[in-house]
This record gives C-alpha cells, sequence and structure tokens, in this order.
C-alpha cells in the first residue's frame, strides 16, 4: 500500500451542538496519518440541500444518525480502502458514485461529507501542510487570504425560541485590520448590546448560535438596538462598524397563504412588500449585505430585489442557492443576488463546495463561508475559508464552544499563515 493510500475509515455517532446527533469520521492512511472530521446541520434548512439522513424511531427523537454511520464503516470504508487520499476529486466523484442520487439520499450527506473532510485532512496531515494550505492547493486559490468576520448580535427565527420574524442581526466590523483586531471590535459590539438589553430588562440568554434573543416585534426595533450598541462600543455607525442581516425568508414563506408570514408583526408581506422593506433598512441603518431577503424559490422577486439593491449592498442567496452548482449558475444568468453563502453539508462533498466557490468567483460574486447553527467543534471552516480566500465568514457569535472552536482556529491561522486580511474590499458594493 501506497504511503497515502486509505488504511481505515470508522465513523461514530456523536452530539452537536444542539444535543442531536451527528456523524464524526477517522480516517487513517498506511503510513499513520490520520484525519478526524465531523458534520454540522442546519435548522432553517432549505429544500434543496443535500439529504441528511436520519433514523427515525424514538431514540433521540428520532434524530439519531445510526444509519449513515453503518453506511460509512460498511459500504463506503470498503470501496475507498486502498485509495490515494491526496486525490480529493477522486475520492468525491467515487462517493457521489457509490450514492448514485443526486442530493446523496441513499448513503446520506452526513455520511459522505463525514468521509470527504476526514479525507482532506488525513492528506494534509500526510503532506505536513496545515489543513488551509491543502485546502488552497485543492482550490488552487492564487493567495490566500483571512476573511472578514460577521458575527452574530442578535437571533430570531428558528434559531430562537421566543423568535423575532428576522433570523439574524450581525454586525460587521469595518475598522478591523486584521482578524483578531475584527473579533475584538465585535465582542465589544456584542457586549454593548447584553448591557443595553439588560437595562431595559431583557434577559440575556443565548440562541442556537450564541446571539441574544430580544424578541423584538419589528426589525426596525433590532435595527435600532444594533445602531445604539456600535456606538456604546465607542463606535462609528456606517464607518468603523456595519451590519448585516440573515431573514432566512424561507422559513417566513406560508405556502397556503402565497405570502411571507411575519408573524410577530401580525401580517402577511408579498415579495415586493418585503423588497420595500428590505430597502427601508438599508435607507436607515448602515446594512451592507442582506443574507435571503427572499424565499428560495422565489427567482422573480430574487430578480426585482437584485435589480434594487445589488448595487448598493451585498445580496447572499444561502437556502436560495443550497451551495450547488446548478442553482448557483442559474442565478449568476439571472443576475440574481451577488453573493453565496457555502455550507459544505448543503453541498454534501468538499470538491462540490470548491466548485461552487470558484464559479462564484468567477462571476465576481462574494463566497461567506458559513456555519450552521447545529455545529461540533470541528474547525474545518475556518480553514476552508482562509484556504480558498473568501471574502467573509459567518460562524455565530462570540459565544459557545463549538463556535469559538473556528473563531480560534482563524486566530492561530493569522498568526502563523502571516496572510494578509480581506477586510471590507468584498463586503461593500
Ligand atoms: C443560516 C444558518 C446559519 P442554519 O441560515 O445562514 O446562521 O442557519 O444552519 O439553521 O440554516
Ligand atoms: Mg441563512
Amino acid at each position: 500500500m501506497a504511503d497515502a493510500a486509505i488504511r481505515s475509515i470508522v465513523a461514530r455517532q456523536i452530539l452537536d451542538s444542539r444535543g442531536r446527533p451527528t456523524v464524526e469520521v477517522d480516517v487513517r492512511l498506511a503510513d499513520g496519518s490520520f484525519g478526524r472530521a465531523s458534520v454540522p446541520s442546519g435548522a432553517s434548512t432549505g429544500t434543496h440541500e443535500a439529504h441528511e439522513l436520519r433514523d427515525g424511531g424514538s431514540e433521540h427523537d428520532g434524530l439519531g444518525v445510526r444509519r449513515a454511520v453503518g453506511h460509512v464503516n460498511g459500504e463506503i470504508a470498503a470501496a475507498l480502502r486502498g485509495a490515494d487520499a491526496r486525490e480529493q476529486r477522486g475520492i468525491d466523484a467515487r462517493l457521489r458514485q457509490l450514492d448514485g442520487t443526486p442530493r446523496l439520499e441513499r448513503l446520506g450527506a452526513n455520511a459522505v461529507l463525514g468521509v470527504s473532510l476526514a479525507t482532506c485532512r488525513a492528506a494534509a496531515a500526510h503532506l505536513r501542510r496545515p489543513l488551509y494550505a491543502h485546502l488552497a492547493a485543492l482550490a488552487a486559490t492564487p493567495e490566500i487570504t483571512l476573511p472578514m468576520p460577521m458575527v452574530n448580535v442578535l437571533s430570531g427565527g428558528l434559531h430562537a425560541g421566543c423568535g423575532m420574524d428576522v433570523q439574524d442581526f450581525l454586525v460587521v466590523p469595518a475598522a478591523a485590520g486584521s482578524v483578531a483586531e475584527a473579533i475584538a471590535l465585535a465582542g465589544r459590539v456584542r457586549n454593548a448590546a447584553a448591557r443595553l438589553m439588560q437595562r431595559r430588562g431583557l434577559v440575556t440568554l443565548l440562541a442556537d448560535e450564541g446571539g441574544l434573543a430580544p424578541g423584538f416585534g419589528t426589525a426596525h426595533e433590532a435595527l435600532q438596538l444594533m445602531v445604539e450598541a456600535i456606538e456604546a462600543a465607542g463606535l462609528r455607525q456606517g464607518a468603523e462598524a456595519t451590519i448585516a442581516i440573515d431573514v432566512a425568508a424561507t422559513s417566513l414563506w406560508d405556502a397556503d397563504a402565497s405570502a411571507y408570514r411575519l408573524a410577530r408583526e401580525g401580517r402577511l408581506a408579498t415579495s415586493d412588500e418585503m423588497i420595500a422593506m428590505v430597502e427601508g433598512w438599508v435607507r436607515d441603518f448602515p446594512v451592507v449585505s442582506v443574507e435571503d431577503a427572499l424565499a428560495e424559490d422565489d427567482w422573480a422577486g430574487w430578480q426585482r430585489l437584485t435589480a434594487s439593491l445589488g448595487h448598493r449592498i451585498r445580496l447572499i442567496g444561502d437556502d436560495l442557492f443550497t451551495t450547488d452548482l446548478a442553482r448557483l449558475s442559474r442565478g449568476i444568468d439571472r443576475g440574481v443576488a451577488n453573493g453565496v453563502l457555502v455550507k459544505l453539508n448543503q453541498n454534501g462533498t468538499l470538491t462540490g463546495t470548491l466548485e461552487v466557490v470558484a464559479a462564484a468567483r468567477a462571476a465576481g460574486y462574494a463566497a461567506v463561508i458559513s456555519a450552521r447553527s447545529g455545529e461540533t467543534e470541528d474547525p474545518f471552516i475556518a480553514d476552508l475559508a482562509v484556504g480558498t480566500a473568501a471574502s467573509q465568514i459567518k460562524i455565530g457569535s462570540l459565544r459557545c464552544g463549538e463556535r469559538l472552536a473556528k473563531y480560534n482556529q482563524l486566530l492561530r491561522i493569522e498568526e502563523e499563515s502571516g496572510a494578509g486580511f480581506a477586510g471590507m474590499t468584498a463586503v461593500r458594493r
């Protein structure tokens, strides 16, 4: 067996940050090199995502992943034994072929992705390269950079029980000259927001991504608090700290009513009313980026939204594109959005994800690497963001071990790689 040949693949069921089962995979090569990776899971998911295989039944409320684990330990391990771990493209193609369905429904995208990522780590160990450097080689990235973090401050939607209609309000620390500075500035804003909430008698317990959940009735109130927090942190809004929003509008879409249901506001909204609402935010607040302002299949609305605001702010497609090359290509052809949210488990393989980043770059779309609301302590996406020179990264708030694992990895990479910081260049239009 050649040194980089896969000797063994072992999967197990572990828990994610919501205490739900997920897949962890260990890959060992002939020379002893080792790679381990685990798979995240979303709450506000898109219909077109790769398939997460769950067991059903009563254990773990039906959310067990023992079948996916079984597929790794059985069929996948047998098929990949002896394969060269450095050949990521070939490994991922083999995994897709083995599954045989477009959305990895048979083996489970959670099984396939775990193997794909653990193999990449094992290959990096074999090559004695940091993971980000191996990823840069796989992605043929001309020059690696550190991404601008967009840090969650206020949470609603499916990430916070007492939900606001809109899912995420994030701070983008424009004045930062490095990741370390960005984290420090964002931390100041987040802490200021918590103090302002406490002063108003609001509970400051944490939502799924470590953000605060004030449960406001309108986005306007949340944006007002964001601006107050920025100023209380001693920063000038717009110049030194800006705001990003993830509406996660797919979860607001009410198919029966054929409209967006803003439950907290107590009204239904058409696509054009949603667009008008976003236009108002951009007019009144230092908003530089809005994700999923409309639902995953509202292509006509997305076209109008992009025509109205695409030249002023980043419009990012998450559930819209689901890190899928065909859907992103369709968006690029139709002039829809100008950025793509990149989530490994929406795609199902590393190679497929890198293809999406490459297509985005070729079209001048921003690539924003993102965590899921259900995460593990695996920091893979920090290395992915650097290795692909992604302009932004979205990890959640500066709380919770599964989030800090990624922020801390960015800090380590910044120190050891000497790579430059992307800053606001790709965030601002
Ligand atoms: C999103 C993500 C992360 P989830 O909507 O962008 O915030 O949420 O993982 O629940 O899809
Ligand atoms: Mg989103």
